[in-house]
């Protein structure tokens, strides 16, 4: 884990500029702390919002997480990027004093899709793994956040929320930094046909529960080729949809809700041995989406839960 702190003002001023360029140093690319605010200044208990953070702590510093946090004593604590003006820093401080916690299987594309969209939108939250494999998704405290007993869900100030399409509207909504759908009704309507695409016709079908029973009723080479069939019907649609839209993302350069949900099903794609050369926008999509650090950090084999074998 790694802690950046510097002073922000008084005699210890060199000490501010050793630390910041060695925070920018290790992370080129963005989500780094640029500005230090008192929290006070906020309205917020400064010990409750330390309280707060202390939990989601550990990933919050981890550079692999891609977000830095900067601690300077117990009086100041700010969390940012370096692109954003000082107003959404300070909105982005208000925001992140909000409590989420997420509930995520480390190999569930679906808990993938809301880790990358908190890590866009440079969110701290707390990672409570629960595992698919051994039923704590079937417990009666589990049950009441997600009564389909699936992953993920989210625990905010304005209520516990399953499904991870519905969390992904209820961030955009609520944290309308780094915004995930594109202002133009047309794009965003075709953005929104590509999640539904993904989180409807294809997911779904090859869900752990769905694989189990056709495994049990047909046997695994069955199971496989079922995966195969469906994630392939899927990614023919969305070939043609996407090359006529692809820009380095899905849509243009910017990254949309449709990214955020290509990256766990492609992941998965390779993962069952689909044939992927027939659909060299989707690798080519892929391959781009894989370098942003929110990716990258997020991906299965990082979370705290993953079972590397
Ligand atoms: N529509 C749901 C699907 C969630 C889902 O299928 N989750 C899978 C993991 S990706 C799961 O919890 N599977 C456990 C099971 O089927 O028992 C969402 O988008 O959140």
């Amino acid at each position: 884990m790694n802690i950046y702190s510097w002073n922000v003002r008084g005699p210890n001023a060199p000490v501010r500029h050793t630390c910041l360029a060695q925070v920018l140093a290790t992370y080129p690319q963005r989500n780094v702390v640029i500005a230090l605010q008192e929290t006070k200044l906020l309205g917020v208990n400064q010990n409750c919002l330390i309280k707060k953070f202390a939990a989601s702590f550990h990933y919050l510093a981890s550079p692999a997480q891609g977000t830095c946090v900067v601690w300077y004593s117990p009086w100041f604590l700010v969390i940012g990027r370096r692109s954003l003006s000082r107003q959404t820093l300070l909105d982005n401080v208000a925001t992140s004093t909000t409590p989420l916690t997420l509930y995520s299987h480390w190999r569930s594309s679906a808990s993938w899709r809301v880790r990358i969209a908190l890590a866009l939108k440079g969110l701290a939250y707390e990672y409570k793994a629960i595992n698919i494999g051994t039923g704590d998704n079937l417990t009666a405290e589990y049950t009441k956040l997600n009564p389909r007993q699936l992953v993920p869900a989210l625990v905010t100030e304005d209520g516990d929320f399953a499904d991870s399409i519905a969390i992904l509207e209820y961030l955009e909504e609520k944290f309308p930094q780094q915004p995930l759908l594109p202002t133009d009704l047309k794009t965003r309507t075709i953005v929104r046909q590509v999640v539904n695409l993904v989180a409807a016709n294809i997911q779904p079908l090859q869900n752990t529960g769905v694989m189990n029973v056709i495994e049990e009723k047909l046997g695994s080479e069955e199971q496989l080729k079922w995966t195969q069939y469906w994630i392939t019907k899927g990614f023919t649609a969305l070939e043609s949809i996407l090359k006529e839209t692809l820009g380095k993302y899905s849509f243009g350069d910017e990254v949309t809700l449709a990214d955020v949900v290509l990256v766990p099903q492609v992941y998965n794609a390779y993962r069952y041995a689909v044939d992927m050369s027939q659909f060299p926008t989707l690798e080519r999509l892929y391959e781009s989406l894989n370098e942003l650090d929110e990716v990258k950090a997020t991906s299965p084999e990082k979370q705290p839960d993953a079972v590397i074998s």
